[in-house]
């Protein structure tokens, strides 16, 4: 048995169109899922970055850290970011997640939301450099969010997730070509949230 994993550590699958996503809710043990939260909140070195979206300049509402190992750079909303390297908590998260997912990741994106003002809107994970069908693995610790996702063409399909602490959702298949998801803003709740996305830079 895996110390670091929760006992009870089911697989549910979503059952969305054009989509494969899977769910851990109890992925890590809450023991688990506390020191990690508290070393990665400590430890990262947090930027917030100002984004551009038609021309006009916003701060992004959160914190971000991007850490890798290849150096490569990852872009997005014009932002381009430089890894540093992988720290040992870093790794250790990335080596269990690899094993599960069956899949090796070059770069993890941090995001930090403060508390319920801060967000992620709406947006695929489809940049070229993840190349066609990425496998998008999203580790949750601290407060429990709410995470939508909506399909690009069908208006009528969409799924609220809440995500836990210590939990994991996969994304994989066709999910970043056919649907879009964010994590909207919130007034129920104060205390801050960190996510993982590891995702492999061709
Ligand atoms: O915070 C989350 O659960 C989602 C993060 C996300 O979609 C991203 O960083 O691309
Ligand atoms: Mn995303």
């Amino acid at each position: 048995m895996n110390l670091f994993l929760s006992e009870e550590n089911k697989a549910l699958q979503l059952d969305l169109p054009d989509a494969d996503v899977v769910y851990y809710p109890n992925f890590f043990s809450k023991e688990k899922a506390d020191t990690y939260f508290k070393t990665l909140l400590s430890e990262t070195n947090w930027q917030q970055d100002d984004i551009t979206v038609f021309g006009k300049t916003y701060q992004q509402p959160r914190l971000t850290a991007l850490y890798g190992e290849n150096g490569k750079s990852y872009s997005y909303s014009g932002i381009t970011m430089n890894p540093l390297p992988f720290t040992s908590v870093l790794k250790e998260i990335k080596n269990i997640i690899e094993e599960v997912s069956e899949e090796i990741y070059n770069v993890v994106l941090l995001n930090l939301y403060r508390n319920g003002q801060d967000s992620n809107g709406w947006h695929s994970d489809n940049e070229k450099e993840l190349g066609k069908n990425p496998v998008i693995a999203s580790v949750s610790l601290g407060a429990e969010r709410v995470f939508h996702l909506k399909h690009k063409d069908d208006k009528d399909l969409k799924k609220s997730i809440q995500l836990q602490h210590g939990s994991l959702l996969i994304m994989k298949g066709r999910t970043q070509e056919k649907w879009k998801h964010q994590l909207p803003k919130t007034k129920k709740v104060d205390s801050p949230r960190i996510n993982l996305t590891f995702r492999t830079i061709q």
